[in-house]
C-alpha cells in the first residue's frame, strides 16, 4: 500500500498541464471528494497499527505534493496569460501592414516633373513666404502696375514687402539670380491667393511653372515642348495656342488641348467644344531677363505655368477642388500610384 502511495507521489511530481481544465481534472482526481486521497484516508482504519505512522506520513506527503502541484500549475498559467495580455501570441503571424497612398496632388506633380525631367529640366524650390521683388517687381510687375490687381495677395502682418507667394515664378527669379544660362528648370509648389473658396478655386493651390533660357530659344521650341508634354500626360496630340497676356511673358498664350467629344463627360467638361484650357505660356519678357542679370540680346527663353489641381481634376474627373483638402480617406484611397 505504501509503495502504491509513493508511486502516486512520483506521478504527481511528473505531472504537467497546460490548460485550466487539465489542472482542474488533476485536482479532482487527487483532492476531490471522491479523489485518490480521500480513498487513502478512508483506508486508514484498516491499516495495521504498526504501519499507521508511516502510512499517515506518506498520505500527507501525497496530499502536500498534489496541492503544491495544483498551486504551481495555476500560477504558471496565470503568468502565461498576463504575458499574452502584453505581447499576444508571439508565434502568431504579424498583422498585415496597411499601405498608404500618395495624395493625388503629389501623384500629378510627380508625373509632371518626371515628364519634364526626361527632357533635361531640373526641379527648383524656394520659399513660400516671399518678398515683393521676387514675387512681383522682378517679374515685370512694378508697384502700381495694374496687373498686380490680377492676384489678390496675402501680406504678412503689416509689412507690405513680405507676402505669401502668388505663383512659383518667384522661385525661378531666384534661380536666374544664382545660375547662368542655359537654364531648364521647373518649380512645383504651393501658392496663395486671397480668393473666395468654391468648387472651382481655392485660396491655397499648387502650380508647376517652367522656364527655359538659352541662346536662340524660339516660340517654336515652346510649342514643341508643350506638345511633347500634353502627349505624355494626357495622351492627346492636338493643341492650340490662343493669344493672351501675362506681365512676365511677351508674346503670351493660353494652351488648349483637344480632349475630344466622345462621351457625355467630354461634352460637359469642354462645354461642347472638345477643347480644354490646361496652361499658360509665353516668351520671357526681356525686362524679366534684365531684372535677373541675363542679357536679353544674348539670351531668350520661354516659360509656362499650370495649376496642379486643375490638371488632376481633368485627369481623374474630380468635380470639386475642395476634395483635395478635406482628407476624406474614401477619396484619397482611390489614388494608388507608383509615382
Ligand atoms: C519667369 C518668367 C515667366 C510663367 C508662366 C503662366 C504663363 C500661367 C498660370 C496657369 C494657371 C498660373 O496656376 S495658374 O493660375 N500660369 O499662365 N505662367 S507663363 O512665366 C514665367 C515664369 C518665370 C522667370
Amino acid at each position: 500500500m505504501i509503495d502504491k502511495i509513493k508511486g502516486h507521489i512520483a506521478e504527481v511530481e511528473r505531472f504537467n498541464a497546460a490548460t485550466k481544465d487539465e489542472i482542474e481534472a488533476f485536482r479532482i482526481k487527487y483532492l476531490g471528494k471522491k479523489g485518490i486521497l480521500n480513498d487513502f484516508f478512508a483506508e486508514f482504519k484498516n491499516v495495521p497499527n504498526e504501519q499507521k505512522k508511516e502510512f499517515g506520513q506518506v498520505v500527507n506527503e501525497l496530499k502536500t505534493a498534489a496541492q503544491d502541484k495544483v498551486n504551481f500549475l495555476k500560477g504558471e498559467l496565470e503568468k502565461r496569460q498576463e504575458e499574452k495580455g502584453v505581447y499576444g501570441d508571439l508565434s502568431r503571424p504579424a498583422e498585415p501592414v496597411e499601405i498608404g497612398s500618395r495624395h493625388p496632388i503629389s501623384v500629378v506633380r510627380n508625373q509632371i516633373t518626371e515628364i519634364f525631367s526626361n527632357i533635361g529640366f531640373n526641379v527648383s524650390e524656394g520659399p513660400e513666404m516671399e518678398d515683393d521683388w521676387h514675387n512681383f517687381t522682378a517679374l515685370n510687375l512694378p508697384e502700381y502696375h495694374p496687373a498686380r490687381d490680377m492676384q489678390d495677395t496675402f501680406f504678412i502682418q503689416t509689412n507690405p514687402d513680405i507676402l505669401l507667394r502668388t505663383h512659383t515664378s518667384s522661385v525661378q527669379v531666384r534661380y536666374m539670380e544664382e545660375n547662368k544660362p542655359p537654364i531648364r528648370t521647373i518649380s512645383p509648389g504651393r501658392v496663395f491667393r486671397n480668393e473666395a473658396i468654391s468648387a472651382r478655386s481655392h485660396c491655397i493651390f499648387h502650380q508647376v511653372e517652367g522656364l527655359y533660357i538659352d541662346k536662340d530659344v524660339s516660340f517654336a521650341d515652346l510649342k514643341q515642348t508643350i506638345l511633347y508634354f500634353t502627349k505624355q500626360l494626357f495622351g492627346k496630340s492636338k493643341i492650340r495656342l490662343r493669344p493672351s497676356y501675362f506681365p512676365f511673358t511677351e508674346p503670351s498664350a493660353e494652351v488648349d488641348v483637344y480632349w475630344g467629344l466622345e462621351t457625355e463627360t467630354d461634352y460637359r467638361i469642354t462645354k461642347g467644344t472638345g477643347w480644354l484650357e490646361i496652361m499658360g505660356c509665353g516668351m520671357v519678357d526681356p525686362n524679366v531677363l534684365r531684372n535677373c542679370n541675363i542679357d536679353p540680346k544674348e539670351y531668350s527663353g520661354f516659360a509656362f505655368g499650370m495649376g496642379i489641381e486643375r490638371i488632376a481634376m481633368l485627369l481623374y474627373q474630380i468635380e470639386d477642388i475642395r476634395m483635395f483638402y478635406e482628407n476624406d480617406l474614401r477619396f484619397l484611397e482611390q489614388f494608388k500610384s507608383a509615382l
